[in-house]
């Protein structure tokens, strides 16, 4: 019995699929339980009287990731390994490119279908093209990350969340739905040298991995039903205060695919906390995250400022001389070293913990656009910053979170200003408007040492 809706699912070639196991090439979504694409899988080796088995091809370095990311990563993937085993899943762990790897696995396994998840990024979307050519078997897409899959819930780039949101609500009660259970005995094959894949890494190991948060598909429950318990009562309340820890911190683990979206929402909404608080976390994790995706899918210019509207490209062409009063290079802004104590120490949140606060990421973006020479710069200098420190970063939500601050992108224009034209400007006194800045600037400023 079939339970992924086929509109979660792509043919990426044209070949049927043949005899022999269904491999579930994994990426995205790293997770055993509550995956679509896995799902998929199973049903279609069931049907086929054939097995399915899972590989995740780890290359050495990805888009400026560190250690703290790839750590972070790959006990996420121990574990996950562990737990597809456990319910008769074989887990292969591949190291290099996928675009060689993952044809030359079909081969030697004689596979019938190669099953993959969902992700609109550029790097992503090459590999997926590349296997589609090159493995001689059905190549088949599923979305496994989108509640309402990406694809189908809009054929175009939505012009901001207003547009997407109804579209996406009139879908809700067909693919917010639970989930079939994970079933199945152990089944002991696999091949994970996980010793070799941490010395493969060619990544910067002087960003640290953070201890604060556990990685992996356990930790994310556990994290999650903390979440429900202390912080979604008051959710629409403190969501936006930097100085009290009202965020899931869920970001990681939806960023690594460690837990569900669609979990999460099922679970949220079970929960029954006030509705002003429910509605407001679900208006960020299911339409603003899955506004991301649409932006990054239809648009893939989406890390340069030709993504940003036209309105914003005029309005930036029009103040592209107005005098700076304050410039700072990469490296000052990298070390948080300028003359505002609230962005540095927003700066500081981000290196120290791998996880800045949502409200400041808005702020800390803006000001790069205002102390950098272009627009260019700056989307540069955010993107740069953003993926070496955050442990969410290399993820639609921060290319599409950053042209919203500094290109506009879902936004609309403001009043016209000197550099910002007419993106929307934010001030540190509006700032000490919305919250005890003094109090961040004492927990993550300098003087913090
Ligand atoms: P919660 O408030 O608990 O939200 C729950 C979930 O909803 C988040 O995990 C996320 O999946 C989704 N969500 C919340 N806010 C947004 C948003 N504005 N846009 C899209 N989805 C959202 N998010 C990342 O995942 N990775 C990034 O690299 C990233 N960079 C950002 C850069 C800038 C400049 C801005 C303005 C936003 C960025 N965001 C990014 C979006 C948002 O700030 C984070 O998703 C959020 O702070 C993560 O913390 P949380 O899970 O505790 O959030
Ligand atoms: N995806 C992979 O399939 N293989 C990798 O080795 C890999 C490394 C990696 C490192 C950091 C990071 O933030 C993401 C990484 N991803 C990798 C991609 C990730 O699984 C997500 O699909 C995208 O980054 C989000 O869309």
């Amino acid at each position: 019995m079939n339970h992924t809706d086929p509109r979660r699912v792509t043919p990426l070639n044209e070949l049927e699929p043949g005899n022999g196991p269904i491999i579930y090439w994994m990426s995205r979504d790293q997770r055993a339980h509550d995956n679509w694409a896995l799902e998929y899988a199973r049903e279609l080796a069931q049907a086929r009287q054939t097995r399915a088995l899972v590989v995740f091809c780890l290359v050495p370095s990805f888009l400026g990731a560190t250690m703290r990311q790839y750590g972070f990563m790959l006990r996420g993937l121990k574990e996950c390994a562990r737990t597809l085993r456990e319910h008769g899943v074989p887990f292969y762990l591949l190291i290099g490119d996928p675009e060689e790897q993952i044809p030359a696995f079909v081969r030697e396994h004689g596979a019938g279908a190669v099953i993959t998840d969902f992700d609109p990024l550029k790097p992503k979307r090459a590999w997926r093209s590349a296997v589609a050519k090159k493995a001689q078997c059905a190549v088949i897409e599923v979305d496994a990350h989108n509640v309402v899959p990406c694809r189908f819930v809009s054929d175009k780039q939505e012009y901001a969340a207003y547009t997407l949101r109804p579209k996406i609500h009139a879908l809700l009660p067909e693919f917010l739905t639970p989930f079939p259970r994970l079933t199945g005995g152990t089944d002991a094959r696999g091949d994970a040298d996980w010793e070799r894949a941490a010395k493969s890494l060619d990544v910067d190991t002087s960003i640290a991995e953070v201890t604060w948060l556990k990685p992996g598909e356990a930790a994310a429950h556990a994290a999650l039903r903390r979440f429900i318990d202390e912080r979604l009562p008051r959710y629409a309340e403190d969501r936006n205060i930097p100085t009290i820890d009202g965020q899931s911190d869920l970001s990681p683990y939806l960023h690594f695919g460690q837990i569900s979206a669609q979990r999460i929402a099922l679970e949220v909404q079970a929960a029954h906390a006030p509705h002003e608080s429910t509605k407001a976390f679900l208006e960020e994790l299911i339409v603003r995250r899955e506004l991301a995706d649409n932006f990054c899918w239809y648009n893939t210019r989406y890390d340069s400022t030709d993504a940003f509207p036209e309105w914003a490209r005029k309005s930036f062409a029009a103040h592209a001389r107005d005098p700076r009063e304050y410039t700072y290079g990469r490296r000052a802004l990298e070390n948080g070293k300028t003359h505002d104590p609230l962005w540095n120490a927003a700066q500081r949140q981000m290196v120290t913990t791998g996880k800045m606060h949502g409200y400041l990421r808005m702020y800390w973006a803006k000001k790069i656009l205002e102390w950098t020479e272009s627009a260019d710069e700056a989307l540069k200098t955010a993107i740069y910053l953003n993926d070496r420190y955050e442990l969410d970063g290399r993820d639609p939500n921060g290319y599409t979170g950053i042209a919203w601050s500094i290109g506009g992108v879902h936004d609309r224009p403001w009043f016209t200003r000197p550099i910002f034209g007419q993106i929307r400007y934010m001030s540190l006194s509006g700032m000490r408007n919305k919250f005890d800045v003094d109090a961040f600037i004492a927990r993550y400023g300098d003087s913090a040492d």
